[in-house]
């Protein structure tokens, strides 16, 4: 297949800075070098590339909106085009980079002590160090806020009980940021592997991000020092708030998955000949093609402008949770016409439209349903909560 350079229909290049242009452009080229070649073998064999974590590290890819710490520092357009480009290679990539920076590192560097901060940020920053998020539970998914895991204080330690489920990096995790209730009220935990009383074992038979490491934690009367509590947050807006964050990197890993579809459709469909000539001379294919520029346009708009948003300090959770919704919806639409676009190849795995199709039926569900962002929606515009 040809070189892949990009969509960009309107010049939006031209509303990046230097920076956030090199970034990306460097990016890219490591994705085309090193996820590419590889990810259509790790997905068959159910394995999570972790030879990639130590160069994500160097290449400054994990917590890049963070600052200090030895974290790089960038803004948020920067780590939105991260999220871009390492989800054109494969949301299992972006996965991993996103609950390290924004799930894990995120709620360290903004809740933590600084005992914890300069225990944990440096080596995650450098992919020394792994990290995951518990908040799910078996029954407890788009209401977090009824979570059964509890933590008793029992003087020089917390005692955990409890289990989350569909925990990306779980069993890989250096530490986990535990999401559970003391004295009914909603405290971050750390909880590092080799803890007592702690497991995480796999989930095996994914259909959908089959590259990426998906685990339960499991705590039986794990004990857990009390200094691995998280001292500024309390209540349900310290894993929301740490969601708000994730979501927007989605908003733009979407993207990158909608173009390497759209990149795939429009090399396919100029290289296969039916009735006689190209099938991209059909009009039918083309107001498909047309239909995917356009969607990955508007979805590149509105993710930038959250960046410059969230640069500013002025984004709101809403506003993340729309283009969530959003450009996920544009990717999974234009990535099923990919698929069809390619007849019968488009099942193969020598193309990549169904990889990120089943990939992206997961990124629909996780960090709030397509459905639970409508309801967030539903909310700001009438003022009346619709989720009970
Ligand atoms: P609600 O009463 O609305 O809010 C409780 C408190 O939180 C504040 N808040 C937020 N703060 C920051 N960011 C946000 N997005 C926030 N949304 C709400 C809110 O102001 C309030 O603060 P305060 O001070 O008044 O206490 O809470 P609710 O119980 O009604 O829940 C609302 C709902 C349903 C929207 C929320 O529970 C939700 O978003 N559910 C979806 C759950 C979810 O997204 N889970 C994701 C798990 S992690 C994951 O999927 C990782 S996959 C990663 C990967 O592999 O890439
Ligand atoms: P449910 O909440 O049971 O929802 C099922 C259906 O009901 C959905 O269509 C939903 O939209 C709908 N629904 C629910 N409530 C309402 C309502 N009030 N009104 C209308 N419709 C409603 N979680 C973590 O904590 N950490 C992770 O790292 C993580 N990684 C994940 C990785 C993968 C691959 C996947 C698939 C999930 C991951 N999750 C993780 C969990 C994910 O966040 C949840 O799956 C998601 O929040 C939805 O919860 P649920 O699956 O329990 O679905």
């Amino acid at each position: 297949m040809a070189k892949f350079n990009g969509v960009d229909f309107y010049n939006l290049d031209s509303l990046l800075s230097e920076e956030e242009r090199q970034v990306r452009d460097v990016v890219r080229e490591w994705v085309d070098d090193n996820v590419i070649p590889i990810i259509e073998k790790c997905c068959r064999d159910d394995r999570f590339p972790h030879e990639l974590v130590k160069p994500m590290g160097e290449m400054g890819l994990l917590g890049v909106n963070l600052s200090g710490y030895g974290c790089p520092g960038l803004s948020n357009v920067a780590y939105g085009l991260v999220c871009q480009e390492l989800e054109r290679g494969d949301s299992a990539i972006r996965s991993f980079a996103s609950v390290q920076g924004s799930l894990c590192m995120f709620p360290i560097w903004k809740f933590g002590s600084e005992d914890q901060k300069n225990k944990y940020l440096p080596g995650m920053a450098k992919g020394e160090l792994i990290g995951c998020f518990g908040l799910t539970e078996p029954d407890h998914g788009s209401n977090p806020s009824g979570m059964v895991t509890r933590a008793v204080d029992e003087g020089d330690h917390y005692r955990l009980n409890g289990a989350k489920m569909w925990i990306t990096n779980g069993t890989i995790a250096d530490l986990a940021i535990v999401w559970a209730k003391l004295d009914g009220v909603i405290h971050g935990f750390i909880v590092e592997k080799g803890d007592p009383g702690f497991t995480a074992p796999e989930m095996k038979g994914k259909h959908s991000l089959k590259a990426s490491v998906t685990s339960e934690l499991v705590f039986q009367d794990c004990i857990i020092p009390k200094d691995r509590i998280l001292p500024g947050v309390r209540g349900l807006k310290g894993p929301l708030s740490c969601l708000t964050n994730a979501r927007f990197g989605i908003s733009w890993g979407a993207i990158g998955a909608a173009m390497a579809c759209f990149h795939s459709a429009r090399e396919y469909t100029l290289s296969r000949t039916q009735f006689g000539r190209p099938i991209a001379g059909f009009q039918l294919v083309q107001n498909k093609l047309a239909y995917m520029l356009r969607e990955i346009t508007k979805a590149q708009l509105l993710a930038l402008q959250c960046g410059r948003l969230k640069d500013a300090g002025t984004l709101i959770p809403e506003q993340v949770s729309l283009a969530k919704m959003n450009n996920v919806d544009i990717a999974l639409e234009i990535a099923r016409m990919s698929r069809d676009m390619h007849g019968a190849n488009g099942i193969l795995d020598e193309y990549p439209v169904m990889r990120h199709m089943a990939n992206l039926e997961s990124v629909r569900t996780y960090e709030g349903t397509h459905d639970i962002h409508n309801l967030i929606l539903g909310k700001w515009v009438t003022g009346i909560q619709a989720f009970e």
